[in-house]
């Protein structure tokens, strides 16, 4: 990762409110205080998580715990809103019927990049998607920065000796943004996922659309109507017949090609899964379109082992596979991991299901899963959804879950931890949850 320098004073000269004091918004403060803006910041929390980390960087500053003080508000021209916030906020929307600027981070960075954009989102994948492509630009000799809603949040990625930025943007990240131009810009795949934040699920895909009008090249997934934008995208498929640039090629074996030219036989990916070779292609696509050569595409490709939380192998005990899937935060996530095992499946699932119609996994179940152990707040609706598809279970937490699962498994089988759910009514975030299994799998390992 390239150091974080000292900021100059690139952006307008004006009162700015940084409201949510996460990751994101600690990010944002450091850059506006470091930099000499004038800044407050809010967040409802009372100890929100960046706050100690940003007194240690910054020193004092002003800082409110608690709902958003209209004086506060009249006061500043600009509010730098955190990714967890509605931007549909009553507060919110009346700031901006006052005339008051509202964005987010992504849109300060696109007013202080000086190095072209990749910009990706999608409902699934984008982080591996983001991690290879980063690797593609690595291996081809470039000073690229990686990050966004993935690992370092945007501003922190600010470097004058950059060459290119990668960056994964979620929906939340994209709407409010208005000036990113990105060189290549790219939606994986589309399917519901924060349904709770949403009116509806076309506002949840047009949010994600908002990454394709400014940029100069568009790559979309030619499986997935849903994410195309015109005629004129590079695309991707999974369907050798499907006419996309970057697709598989079936010849001896199953090959990631362009244009009908193999570069790599799937048997050499350490990732697994059909849906990992949308993502392979994906990246493909991706790179080349923004110049980088074949032979560190198919470098990169080869030596990617996927990132932690994401179809992670924890451990075979007697003959049981044990598999941390605790990214499958959504129903299409969980699906794609279900459907990529080749074992029977014990699955654990549960959390905050960000009203997802969770009916769409009943086919999956009936094929795949043997029995399904549910915690956290939305078991219930789990169980209602997907009664009578397998068997079920409520299980009150990871550690019960996990020892379920050790009784119920049978050499041969796999426990996967999938959850289609967000992790928030249980851990700080879905890292946490992952660890949390795979320290409870790897006390059942025995010598
Ligand atoms: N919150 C409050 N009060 C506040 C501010 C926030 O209660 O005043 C709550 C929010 O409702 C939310 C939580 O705090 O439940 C975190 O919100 P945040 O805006 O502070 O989030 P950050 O810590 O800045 O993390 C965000 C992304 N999280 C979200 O968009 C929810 C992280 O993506 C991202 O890595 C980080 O910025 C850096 O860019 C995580 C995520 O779950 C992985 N993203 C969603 C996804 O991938 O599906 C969009
Ligand atoms: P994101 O950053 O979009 O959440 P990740 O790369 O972190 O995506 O993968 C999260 C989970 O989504 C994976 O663990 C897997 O279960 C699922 N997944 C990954 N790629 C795809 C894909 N192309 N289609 C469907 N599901 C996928």
């Amino acid at each position: 990762m390239l150091a974080v320098k000292a900021q100059t004073k690139r952006l307008a000269d004006l009162n700015y409110l940084v409201v949510g004091l996460g990751t994101t918004g600690a990010s944002v403060a450091r850059f506006l205080l470091g930099g000499g803006y004038r800044c407050r910041v809010q967040d409802t929390r009372d100890v929100p998580p960046g706050l100690g980390q940003l007194r240690a960087d910054c020193g004092e500053f002003e800082f409110h715990a608690g709902p958003l003080p209209a004086d506060w508000i009249s006061w500043a021209e600009v509010l730098v809103i955190s990714p967890g916030l509605p931007v549909r906020d009553p507060v919110i929307q009346d700031a901006i019927a006052r005339g008051k600027a509202v964005v987010g981070d992504i849109e300060l960075f696109a007013q202080l990049a000086q190095a072209p954009v990749v910009a990706i989102t999608g409902s699934n994948g984008k982080s591996t998607v983001t991690s290879l492509v980063g690797d593609m630009f690595a291996r081809a000799g470039r000073a690229v920065a990686v990050g966004g809603n993935l690992g370092t949040p945007a501003l922190d990625l600010l470097d004058d000796e950059a060459d290119s930025y990668v960056l994964e943007l979620s929906s939340y990240q994209l709407e409010t943004t208005d000036s990113l131009q990105p060189q290549v810009a790219a939606i994986l795949n589309l399917s519901e996922d924060h349904l709770d934040r949403y009116p509806s699920y076309d506002d949840y895909v047009a949010a994600k659309h908002r990454i394709y009008p400014h940029a100069e090249i568009r790559v979309s997934n030619a499986d997935d109507a849903a994410t195309r934008c015109d005629v004129l995208d590079v695309r991707f498929s999974l369907d050798p017949a499907a006419g996309a640039e970057f697709h598989l090629l079936e010849d001896q074996g199953t090959w990631l090609a362009r244009a009908g030219e193999a570069w790599l036989d799937t048997r050499e990916l350490r990732l697994r899964g059909r849906h990992n070779w949308a993502n392979c292609l994906a990246a493909m696509a991706i790179a080349s379109s923004a110049g980088i050569a074949r032979e560190p595409i198919v470098a990169a490709l080869r030596a990617f082992d996927g990132i932690a939380h994401r179809s992670q192998y924890v451990a075979e005990i007697d003959g049981v596979e044990y598999i941390n899937d605790s990214k499958a935060t959504n129903v299409g996530a969980a699906l794609a991991s279900i459907e990529g095992s080749e074992r029977p499946l014990i699955l654990i699932a549960g959390g905050q299901s960000k009203g997802a119609d969770m009916a769409a996994m009943r086919d999956a179940l009936k094929r795949k899963v043997r029995c399904a152990l549910l915690l956290g707040e939305d078991a219930q609706i789990l169980q209602q959804a997907w009664q009578g598809a397998s068997d079920i279970e409520r299980v009150a937490d990871m550690a019960a879950a996990v020892a379920r699962a050790h009784e119920l498994a049978r050499p041969g089988d796999c426990v996967l931890l999938a959850p289609a759910c967000a992790s928030f009514d249980m851990y700080p975030k879905f890292e946490a949850r992952g660890d949390d299994f795979m320290a409870r799998v790897l006390e059942f390992v025995h010598d």
